[in-house]
């Protein structure tokens, strides 16, 4: 490298042996390479132990030097006749008295090697004590020379998913994403959950009568899984706990918003079986189905019905309030309630949301019917979640009034509703 000097900055004369120049301040020339290495002081000298002197061309032969001498850190440049190259240990470097103004010399120092911020992805820097050399102190998740590669977490096994996880690796970092049928943050991952009692049933891992952890609507929810035996016409194979209504209660009349909202009501109450505990869970708006088993008890007796019907949930049949039919027959509908049961032998509209006149008997889930030849003025009704006169308090069980076939009746019952 070719260094130009002006008149004004050359501090010593032509006569010399040789013609010698140092670099000038209006001189642009430096290469931004070597002004990124090393910061210059001119007509600076600085009295230090010298490493070695040499005889140089020129500034960068002298740092090129200096950079290859293990303990140099900066060089005098002194134009005595000669061009010499003094290359100086970092001992006296910070000597603000050694440091003097001497028109025949330059000072140049190498800077610290992490100035030029060798070190990607927010690592650290450290220089060694000359500030040539320097090392990366990796952030977490990166590695190599100067922290430039990505650690793969998941290839190199230094991941801390649950063994019930997928790892998936990222810049810096990773994830961690629970299998299917697990639940939680991928580092803890509790399951395999199941989402029905039907498919612990099939997996055959418990059979037993009790409650049982299932997935939700994206929450563990514990729910009372009838297995063992068969529940009269229902069959058996692991029946799904959805609601249970005391008949005597308010809370699942009719007109209730418990049908057609999303909200639990008392699910511990659904964590046991065939007691008088009431409950919805929200397996009845999340729980799909191809059939429902529908239980009244009355003392210590409990009977059972089924209707085979395919939804998505119950809550699809019955929030929006439309009539869907089913085709069980009054004398099914009867079985619920036993020899007592009454009805009125005309209308006999049964299914979902069973109602022509909301002044008179209502059904959610059951059958209604009529004294007259139509269904305008229903005085009896078999069902849950049920409402109108002649009872509007007996919302789960068997009202007649006005010619039932067995009398007038108020037969409060305590309702299961299962499905599988
Ligand atoms: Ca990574
Ligand atoms: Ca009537």
């Amino acid at each position: 490298m070719e260094i130009m000097a002006t008149k004004t900055s050359k501090p010593w004369g032509t006569s010399m042996c040789r013609t010698v120049t140092l670099e000038t301040e209006d001189n642009q020339e430096t290469s931004p390479q070597m002004s990124s290495l090393l910061s210059l002081d001119r007509f600076r000298y600085l009295n230090a132990p010298k490493l070695d002197e040499i005889i140089t061309y020129d500034d960068f032969e002298c740092m090129f030097r200096c950079l290859h001498h293990p303990l140099c850190v900066s060089v005098n440049l002194v134009a005595k006749g000669e061009l010499r190259c003094e290359l100086l240990s970092p001992h006296e470097n910070n000597n603000p008295i050694e440091y003097e103004e001497n028109k025949n010399a330059h000072h140049s120092q190498l800077l610290n090697a992490c100035v030029r911020n060798p070190c990607k992805n927010n690592s650290t820097c450290r220089s060694d004590f000359t500030g040539k050399g320097y090392i990366c102190l990796c952030s977490t998740g990166f590695k190599g020379p100067t922290c430039q590669e990505d650690v793969d977490e998941c290839a190199e096994g230094s991941h801390k998913c649950s063994v019930d996880a997928v790892c998936n690796n990222t810049k810096g970092s990773f994830k961690c994403i629970c299998k299917p049928g697990y639940h939680g943050d991928g580092l803890t991952c509790e399951g395999p959950f199941s989402h029905s009692c039907t498919e612990i049933y099939k997996s055959q891992s418990s059979q037993e009568n009790r409650a049982y952890q299932l997935l939700v609507d994206y929450a563990k929810v514990n729910v009372y899984c009838h297995m063992t035996d068969e529940l009269d016409s229902c069959g058996g194979g692991g029946w799904t706990m959805v609601m249970k209504m005391a008949g005597e209660k308010p809370n699942f009349n009719y007109d209730s918003e418990l049908w057609n909202n999303t909200d639990d009501f008392n699910p511990k109450g659904g964590e046991t079986g065939f007691d008088l505990n009431e409950t919805k869970l929200p397996t009845y708006w999340k729980t799909s189905f191809s059939k429902i088993c529908l239980g009244m008890k009355l003392g210590n007796l409990s009977r059972f019905i089924v209707i085979k019907k395919e939804a998505s949930s119950l809550y699809s049949l019955i929030a929006d309030g439309h009539y869907r039919k089913t085709s069980l027959s009054r004398d099914t509908w009867k079985s619920l309630i036993g020899t007592e049961a009454s009805l009125q032998i005309n209308c006999n509209k049964e299914g979902f949301n069973a109602v022509v006149k909301d002044q008179f008997s209502k059904a959610r889930i059951g059958i209604i019917a009529n004294n007259q030849k139509d269904c305008k003025s229903c005085d009896s009704r078999i069902g849950f979640g049920t409402g109108g006169p002649p009872d509007h308090s007996n919302t789960c069980g068997n009202t007649a009034r006005h010619g039932g076939e067995n009398g007038d009746k108020d037969i409060k019952a305590m309702g299961y509703i299962l499905v599988q």
